[in-house]
């Protein structure tokens, strides 16, 4: 009896022994509010891999890790241009779309607009696309300049204008790419301009803007819009609805609008990725592979806000977000949109050394 006893016992551990042993994991490295949460548990309970989950809030930290090598991560989600410069350093791997069944449902659109940076579409598939615009406190700002609703990017952008926000309150992204383009565009040069003089004519532009800006912080704006603590945000789409959507939910009487100006506003992508050294390749195909699924990509935007790169997954979308054209630009606005490409290291050094001047104002 003893004997069988202990037979039992043993043959139980062998048999959770290994199962713990190989146990899938997948280490995601993505955007801090950039998914439905439920989304994870979902993959895990349908497909038994783990999901270990960490988030960022800018290309630069990203970048900075993915040079480093041995990050650990087995997907990231770089926005274009950075994607395009880690193809070139080869710090990711091709993504084998053999693997990959669910990329039929991506956005042609979409894709095409990708392969301007992933020529041929060989390292990356889009997750979601959205623009750089104007996010506001439709109260406070009524009560500064009357019933003039944000539309240009004169209102925030010309310093006797922001200045009339800064007792509100003025957030900006800590993104260079962003704020650059857009002020060049605003300023009337190319946005997508690769001319040293002309970051430094923005740069001494938004110099005189600083002191009206109470922080340079790229996660925070959506609870500190929610809240009312801040009146104006220069900031993505879906974050500025997810503030909007937070203050509902509050219940608090803060009202959120979120703006393309008139004089339009940058586009841009996130794409996933594996990186080259990626511990599990595998699990990192299935995680990308699940987040293309239609009624997936749907519930990560009637999450987030920000418009997903998988063409079939739109009759899924909430028709409030699928209609509103500051999410999912119409012809007109799409007209109005601008892209940009990326500086060389020379000039990306430049970039970096003028926005460390501006937000710091020394
Ligand atoms: C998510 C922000 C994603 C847009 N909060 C910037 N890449």
């Amino acid at each position: 009896m003893k004997k069988t006893l202990t037979a039992l016992l043993l043959a139980s551990a062998a048999l959770l022994g290994p199962a713990t042993a190989a146990e899938r994991v997948v280490n995601v490295f993505n955007w801090s509010d950039y998914i439905d949460p439920k989304v994870l548990d979902d993959f895990t309970r349908e497909t038994g891999v783990k999901v270990v989950y960490d988030t960022y809030d800018s290309n630069e930290i990203l970048e900075t890790r993915l040079l480093a090598g041995a990050t650990g991560y087995d997907v990231v989600v770089p926005s274009a241009t950075f994607l395009s410069r880690e193809i070139a350093a080869g710090v990711l791997q091709p993504l084998d779309k053999s693997k990959l069944p669910n990329a039929k449902n991506l956005w042609p659109e979409i894709s095409e607009m990708l392969q301007r940076y992933d020529p041929g579409g060989q390292y990356a598939v889009d997750y979601m696309w959205y623009t750089t615009g104007v996010a506001y406190n439709t109260a406070k700002i009524k009560e500064r300049i009357g019933d003039k609703p944000i539309t240009s990017w004169e209102q925030v952008l010309k310093p006797e204008n922001l200045k009339k926000f800064a007792d509100c309150g003025v957030y900006m992204i800590d993104s260079p790419e962003d704020i650059f383009s857009v002020t060049l565009n605003f300023l009337k040069l190319n946005p997508n301009s690769k001319n040293p003089d002309d970051i430094k004519r923005a740069e001494d532009y938004l110099a005189g803007l600083r002191r009206y800006v109470k922080k340079f912080h790229s996660s925070e704006y959506i609870n500190a819009l929610a809240n009312g603590d801040i009146c104006v945000a220069i900031g993505w789409s879906g974050d500025s609805f997810q503030a909007r959507n937070r203050a509902r939910e509050a219940g608090n009487g803060v009202d959120i609008a979120y703006v393309i100006p008139k004089e339009g506003a940058l586009v841009t992508l996130d794409a996933l990725a594996i990186p080259k050294d990626a511990p599990h390749p595998e699990e990192a195909r299935l995680f990308i592979d699940y987040l293309m699924r239609p009624d997936v990509a749907a519930r990560n935007t009637n999450a987030t806000h920000f418009a997903n790169g998988v063409g079939t997954s739109k009759p899924l979308v909430d028709p409030s977000i699928i209609g509103n054209d500051a999410i999912y630009p119409d012809d007109a606005t799409m007209k109005r949109l601008f892209a940009v490409t990326a500086p060389d290291v020379a000039l990306q050094r430049t970039i970096t050394r003028a926005w460390t001047r501006v937000k710091t104002g020394r």
